[in-house]
Formats: structure tokens, sequence, C-alpha cells
């Protein structure tokens, strides 16, 4: 079978430039975005696009034939935040849309899948520093139960049907690109845009909360990379620790202020607090380095050069 995407939740944070990546490093017309609303202008005019319900079998399998797709990447999903406003929703989403495509695959239509687990697998019992691969997992989020869960259920269906399923756990990630929806460290990137319209941000979190983050090009990397490993060598087939740096919202405002001096934060914590509170302050993603050679390449002060760089023509 020859090599045919569908990305699944294209026009998300993560999706928007998953797509981009995928239809300059392969023929655009044989990378297939889709979501539940339509794409930008970019996004419908790059290459196809079709709407899609994630928690719809029917549909997914539809697109799958027409398309004569082989691998799947699927990114839609209800993130922290919002999950915890609407905690069916969420497990129904993110649960359904996994179950879609593994069972597509293991029907033999589709060859391949990526699906991205996150840092929201741990909970307050897990060891917060350096977090390994292999820990205590009781996450308190019903995003981190849909992400454990699932992580489960990859596994077991590579297991048992030899489903070639793919994951790593991100952490909270940043760009200028989209914006993200619904997440705890969305801050981190809220906290640009403020910076350079108002000179001024008020954050949702406490000045000591540490959290891993990387930039989004080296998560988009990392997934392209996991991807394209010969199977061999993707010996967990849950889900990747993935690390690049941790900070806290004082130490990304400091990061800033080197180029904005004025720019000054307040602190108001909400409920977001308490999903980060039971979150690892740093990853261990040696497995990953050694297993397919993943490496960041992003450091805290490149990434804050290039998000004022980029979205300074904005304000
Ligand atoms: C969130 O904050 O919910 C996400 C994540 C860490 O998975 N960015």
């Amino acid at each position: 079978m020859k090599k045919r995407i569908l990305i699944i939740g294209a026009c998300g944070q993560i999706g928007t430039e998953l797509t981009a990546k995928l239809r300059e490093l392969y023929p655009a017309h044989k990378v297939i975005a889709s979501d539940i609303v339509e794409g930008d202008e970019e996004m419908m005019k790059s290459g196809p696009f079709e709407l899609l319900d994630a928690t719809s079998y029917s549909e997914i399998e539809d697109i799958v034939i027409r398309h004569e797709i082989s691998e799947v990447y699927l990114m839609a999903a209800m993130l922290s935040a919002t999950g915890e406003k609407f905690p069916m929703k969420a497990w129904n989403l993110n649960m359904n849309s996994l179950f879609n495509v593994l069972n597509l695959a293991k029907e033999g239509k589709i060859e391949k899948i990526f699906w991205p687990s996150s840092i929201a697998v741990f909970g307050p019992t897990t060891p917060k520093e350096n977090t390994p691969q292999r820990t205590i997992m009781e996450p308190s989020t019903v995003y981190g139960i849909s992400k454990q869960t699932g992580e489960r259920w990859c596994e077991y269906y590579y297991n048992k049907y030899g489903v070639d399923v793919r994951s790593v756990r991100y952490p909270g990630l940043i760009s200028y690109k989209t914006m993200p929806g619904g997440g705890t460290t969305d801050y981190a990137v809220d906290i640009y845009h403020k910076a350079l319209k108002h000179k001024k941000y008020i954050c949702f979190l406490n000045a000591e909360t540490t959290l891993p983050m990387m930039f989004m090009d080296d998560a988009i990397n990392a997934t392209i990379n996991i991807m394209e490993t010969p199977a061999k060598k993707i010996k967990t087939r849950s889900a990747y620790n993935l690390s690049a740096f941790s900070f806290n919202p004082e130490e990304i405002t400091e990061s800033i202020k080197k180029h904005i001096p004025d720019f000054t934060i307040s602190y108001e914590p909400d409920f977001r607090q308490a999903i980060a509170d039971s979150w690892p302050q740093s990853i261990d993603d040696s497995e990953a380095r050694e297993d397919w050679g993943w490496e960041h390449q992003f450091s805290l002060e490149d990434m804050t050069k290039i998000m004022l760089e980029n979205l300074k023509g904005k304000y």
C-alpha cells in the first residue's frame, strides 16, 4: 500500500502545524486534512480537506476507503481544563475516536496510527522530578484518565492484534501559528500575545508552578520521526515520555523581559492550579532518545525570541 495520510483534528493547535509539515514532506494531495469544522484558507487550499466527526466510525471508514489511507494521525481531543467542565463529552470524544482508528487498523484498513498521549497521564502520587517512563500513574483529571486508558488500549491492540500504533506524552506545547484551546499549559502561549499587546499579563497559575514545555517545531519533529522509525525500534507501545525544558510563570516572564523590559505579570490562580499541581515538573525521556533518536532543538530562550519576533507584527 502506498503512503496516504489522514489527519483527524487537523484544525487544532497541533493538527494545523502537523498538516502543513506533512504537506511539505509528502505530495500534498496524499495528505488529507479533516476536522469537525472547516480549516483556514491555507489548510483548505494546500490539499484535500474532509469534514469529519471523529466519534463516528462510519465517517472515518468512508474517508479511509475513498482516499486509500494508510496512516492516521488522530489529533482530535478535549484537553485538561475543558475536560473538567464537560467530563462525559471529553471521555466520549477521547475514547471513541481512539477505538475507531484502532479498530480500523485491527480490520486491516489502515497500516499505522499516531495517537498523542500527554504528561496528564501522571497524577499527584507520581514522582515530580525527572518522572520516569514507568512509574505510579494515578491521574486526577478526566483528560488524564482518558489518556492513560488510551495508552493501555494502544499497547493491548499492539500485543493482541499487531496494530502498529505509536505515541508520545506531549508536554505543554507553544507555537505562534495556532492558539491552544482548553489546556492547563495554555498560559505559556497567551503570555507572549499579552506581553506584546498590553505589556502585562494576569496568570491563572501561581509564580512557582513549574511544568514541562516544548516549542511546537520540536513536537512536530518528534511526531513525524516516531512515525518514520522502523517498527522494530519502537519498544514502547503505550506512549514515550518526551521532554525539552521546564519553566514556571516567573521564569518565562524573565525570559520575555529580556526583550520587553517593562513587561509585568500578576497572579490570579483558578481551578487550573490544582490540575497543574498534579503534574510532573520535569520528565525523563531517555527511552525515546535511545530507542528512536529523539533530540529536542529549542530552548526557552530560543523559543521566546522566535515567539516575539513572529507575533510582533500582529499587535
Ligand atoms: C493541557 O494542558 O491539557 C495539554 C497537555 C499538557 O496535554 N496542553
